[in-house]
């Protein structure tokens, strides 16, 4: 019958990348790209919305390292404000006023020695009521030279003459201007000489150690967030926050109420607005005009059970293609999120037409993601859970799954599984792996930069032979591979 003549979709497992002549080495593959119209990456990799994945610590340290971290919902709105504020801030040039420690100009020397052990700097600028600088205190063990007293005033001990920075300086001119002076703190001053901020040598010397992180215009780092698709206020309340790139997070975002839902929201601010989930042309077709970015995948997630549970679904290659087909003929980038096991599934979707990756379970079994690692038969594991799991959607108001506003847990119909993941170590050497394979593929296909390497990509099919061909076979594995475990 006419039902049964079916097209045919297919996931990573049933392709592999053509090998193709070839002068790329892998280290010189560039793999800067896109997650949106207007948000670059170093690479093109992004951890997922989910409770047990992306916080602030997990964002910073992806956008540290050239990806982005796009923080879950299952926060209320302050939570959200100050984590998008930790990570604009963590690598922030110049400290704001509210954050640095000043002294006042009665204090005593000893109450502001105490003072900056207790905080943890080495030095504070003294400021009167007004917010004028009048010098700098520095911690005891560099002005043992001076004849003062522990009771004295801090004027007695301080440095009174001043070198202040302008509003506008950039990290070069600081640096120099520290280098110079050899010290190791410059105030910020506005016109009137009033205290905004302070600058550090040690704050300079951080950012120079991440010299791929993602950053915005200002030298902040890059922060994505999820909100639901009806979510206007938190949608406002994240631009608001400085969070570059929202996540219009739904299960199925051709859903015409979500769409509705989803350009509300792009009227409304002004951060870039990707819209997902979706696995079709006929989706893509309906947000080419108003997203900034489109996420593809319909239960491909490790912990995802919407395929099963509701017999939906689009296998996530055929997804990814599809959609691509389209977003990029209007210009739209395209992230492919969930299912990717290994680098080269990374690779892989990025050759089916996707802009960027994003992954849960490769990241939650890290330091950076939220959560604690336990302990079964001798292997340390941390927790990873599906938002649209009962627990997940206990602990949240995520409505990303949630049907009506069930009492007891009889009444959810989940879509996800609460489970355990392997523990990782760092979210760097994970990071350092996906992007090292993913070079390695762009270097068999022979492409220096992610739009070439999408152009000149092509596939073959892969029978089941073929794939247990391409796993380690025949073998007993001794020694764990940093980037590989069988299936
Ligand atoms: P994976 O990387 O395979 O672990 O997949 C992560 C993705 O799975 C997420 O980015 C999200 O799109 C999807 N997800 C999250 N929760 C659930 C669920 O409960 N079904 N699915």
């Amino acid at each position: 019958s006419s039902k049964l003549r079916v097209p045919e979709a297919l996931t990573f497992d049933d392709v592999l990348l053509r090998p193709k002549e070839s002068r790329v080495e892998p280290d010189e593959a560039d793999l800067r790209s896109r997650v949106s119209k207007n948000v670059e990456v170093s690479v093109p990799i992004l951890s997922a919305a989910m409770d047990t994945v992306t916080e602030s610590d997990l964002a910073t340290a992806m956008a540290r390292h050239g990806g982005l971290g796009v923080l879950h919902r299952n926060m209320n709105i302050d939570q959200m404000v100050e984590s998008i504020t930790q990570v604009k801030r963590a690598d922030e040039l110049i400290i704001p006023f509210e954050d640095v420690v000043t002294a006042d100009p009665e204090m005593s020397v000893r109450a502001a020695d105490e003072m900056m052990v207790r905080k943890g700097v080495g030095g504070a600028p003294v400021v009167n009521t007004n917010g004028e600088v009048l010098g700098i205190i520095s911690s005891t063990d560099i002005r043992p030279h001076l004849e003062v007293g522990e009771n004295d005033p801090v004027t007695a001990a301080m440095t009174d003459e001043v070198i202040t920075a302008p509003q506008d300086i950039d990290a070069r001119d600081a640096f120099d201007l520290m280098y110079e002076h050899k010290i190791e703190r410059v105030p910020v001053v506005d016109d009137e000489n009033l205290l905004v901020g302070l600058v550090t040598m040690q704050g300079i010397l951080q950012r120079r150690e991440y010299k791929e992180a993602a950053r915005d215009e200002d030298g902040r780092l890059r922060c994505g967030v999820a909100v639901g698709p009806f979510e206007t206020d938190r949608a406002t309340a994240a631009d608001e926050a400085g969070a570059d790139v929202l996540f219009i997070d739904c299960a199925h975002a051709h859903n015409l109420n979500v769409i509705d839902g989803a350009r509300e929201i792009k009227e409304s601010v002004d951060a870039d607005v990707v819209v997902g989930n979706v696995g079709t042309r006929e989706a893509a077709e309906d947000l080419v005009g108003f997203a900034d970015g489109i996420k593809v995948g319909i239960g491909p997630g490790s912990i995802c059970t919407t395929r099963v549970v509701s017999g939906a679904g689009m296998p996530q290659i055929t997804a990814v293609s599809q959609v691509a087909d389209v977003a990029s003929e209007n210009d739209v980038p395209v992230i492919a999120d969930g299912g990717i096991r290994y680098s080269g599934d990374a690779i892989k979707a990025i050759a089916a037409g996707a802009d960027a990756v994003m992954l849960g379970s490769y990241f939650a079994g890290t330091d950076e993601a939220p959560g604690r690692v336990v302990t079964m038969n001798g292997k340390r594991y941390k927790q990873y859970r599906g938002m649209g799991s009962v627990g997940a959607m206990k602990s949240g108001d995520g409505d990303r799954y949630l049907k009506d506003d069930p009492e007891d847990d009889e009444e959810y119909v989940p879509e996800g599984v609460e489970a355990a993941t392997p523990y990782k170590g760092t979210l760097e050497s994970e990071l350092h792996q996906l992007a090292g394979g993913m070079q390695s593929g762009m270097g068999y296909v022979g492409a220096e930069t992610i739009p070439e390497f999408k152009s000149r990509a092509e596939f073959v099919r892969v029978s089941a032979a073929g794939q247990a061909e391409g796993h380690a076979h025949d073998v007993v594995i001794t020694d764990e591979a940093p980037n590989y475990s069988p299936q």
